[in-house]
């Protein structure tokens, strides 16, 4: 039987094309076959499994929707939603990494960058022969990047960039880190660094009790001399980084479903086989009533995030629509693991079923980018015309 039975309970498939289900099935059967087994193993060692980087590369995981004759996959916004779904289902981590690759570090060369520079990188971040991360984060500066300090200087020939980032995933194993730092005018630029410039190192970070499948770190940047033509030149100012992180919120807005409906799968069945008092758990009262709020939930953010992507394709979506999904399907993912987590008892602690490690992954997502707390705000903002920020 297929472990991976995914609710569907408003007949959603049928908004779905052909190529969305095949593209879909696609990831569900790699994330079955290559994540699921492994999985657990590697987030007790709190380790990433390099070895997934092809498969993740075949699947379409890296710029789904960056144009294939830059190596992307050429896939619409209902494709790159339905892969993160899937890949998160397996591992929140593991769809971390896809979203840096894809919306973090491939978007801003493919919007921002020269041609030289989509030439150079694209291509071989689609195939995952180089890993990318994306730097914004600060340890004095994570909600409000804008008050950043990391900057560089221009030297003539080159740019002098001094500063640190942290909270970074994929720093520990990138070759290449797209950062944002502020030139001497204090206006914030990104600029491609590469691994092995003198003065950058990436030391990773430990003791996470969420994530640990996915490698996080710093970016320590002392006096790195970066070639000018490293500049990322088409755009500027915060919106520049922002408008990436609309790009990889949409795509957890899908991840954060992939990994509610395992949750509820896992308890659903759970429910149906575990007998106290002479029945099945499932036939009491209160575990109906957490079972079918999960679906209700599940299902309420299925259709607001399908809907966000047929705004998406159509070019329509706005900051403040992808903050709402993102914030609200997070929100369900994690209420959804601890109410499955209860329903499997004792057994709902041991790594033997996944519903904890979602529980623990999702306390990152539903920090990273953008808190429960800023998005809230920003729905606020959009719905007044007031920033409560300033
Ligand atoms: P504010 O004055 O509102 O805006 C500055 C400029 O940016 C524009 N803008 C956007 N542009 C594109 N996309 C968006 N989503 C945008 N939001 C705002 C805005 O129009 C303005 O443009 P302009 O031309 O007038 O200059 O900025 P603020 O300083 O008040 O801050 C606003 C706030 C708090 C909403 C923003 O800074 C924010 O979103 N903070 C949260 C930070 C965050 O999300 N960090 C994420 C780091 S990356 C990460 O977590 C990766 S985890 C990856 C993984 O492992 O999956
Ligand atoms: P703070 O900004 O210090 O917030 C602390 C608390 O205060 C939060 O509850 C917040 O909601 C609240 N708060 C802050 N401002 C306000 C306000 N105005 N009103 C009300 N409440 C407020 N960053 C990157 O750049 N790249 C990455 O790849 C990356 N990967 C990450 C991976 C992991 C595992 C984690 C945990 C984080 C990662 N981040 C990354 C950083 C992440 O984006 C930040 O943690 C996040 O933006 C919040 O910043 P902070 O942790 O400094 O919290």
């Amino acid at each position: 039987p297929d472990l991976f039975q995914a609710p569907d309970y408003y007949n959603l498939d049928e908004l779905l094309s052909e190529e969305h289900k095949i593209v879909r099935d696609a990831a569900r059967s790699w994330v079955k076959k290559e994540i699921s087994p492994i999985i657990e193993d590697y987030a007790q060692k709190a380790e990433f499994p390099n070895q997934i980087i092809k498969g993740l590369a075949e699947i379409g995981a890296f710029g789904p929707y960056i144009p294939q004759e830059y190596g992307g996959a050429g896939l619409d916004q209902i494709s790159y939603g339905l892969i993160m779904q899937e890949i998160e289902r397996g591992d929140s981590g593991i769809r971390s990494t896809a979203s840096v690759q894809s919306s973090l570090v491939m978007y801003p060369i493919w919007k921002y960058g020269s041609e030289e520079q989509k030439q150079k990188f694209l291509p071989k971040l689609a195939s995952g022969e180089l890993m990318g991360c994306f730097g914004l984060t600060e340890p004095n500066h994570g909600s409000d990047p804008g008050s950043m300090t990391t900057n560089f200087k221009d030297k003539g020939d080159y740019y002098l960039l001094n500063g640190a980032k942290m909270w970074i995933s994929n720093a520990p194993f990138a070759d290449i880190a797209v950062i944002w730092a502020k030139n001497e005018e204090g206006r914030i630029h990104g600029l491609i660094v590469e691994r092995g410039m003198e003065g950058f190192s990436t030391p990773e970070t430990h003791n996470k009790w969420s994530l640990r499948a996915s490698a996080t770190g710093e970016l320590l940047f002392d006096n790195v001399k970066i070639p000018k033509e490293n500049l990322l030149p088409n755009k500027s100012g915060l919106s520049a980084p922002l408008g990436c992180l609309d790009s990889a919120r949409y795509g957890i807005a899908w991840g954060a479903i992939g990994a509610a409906m395992d949750c509820y799968d896992t308890a659903l069945r759970y429910a149906k086989e575990r007998i106290q008092f002479d029945k099945p758990i499932a036939g009491m009262q209160l575990q109906q009533k957490k079972l079918a709020e999960m679906i209700t939930e599940i299902t309420k953010a299925q259709l607001l995030t399908w809907r966000l992507g047929v705004l998406r394709n159509e070019n329509k979506a706005t900051s403040a629509q992808i903050s709402m999904a993102k914030r609200n399907n997070v929100h369900m993912a994690i209420n959804i693991a601890r109410e499955a987590r209860q329903i499997l008892g004792a057994m709902g602690i041991t790594g033997d079923y996944s519903i904890m490690r979602h529980m623990m992954n999702l306390e990152s997502v539903i920090t990273y980018e953008g808190t429960h707390d800023i998005h809230l705000l920003i729905t606020g903002m959009d719905i007044t015309g007031i920033s409560a920020f300033k």
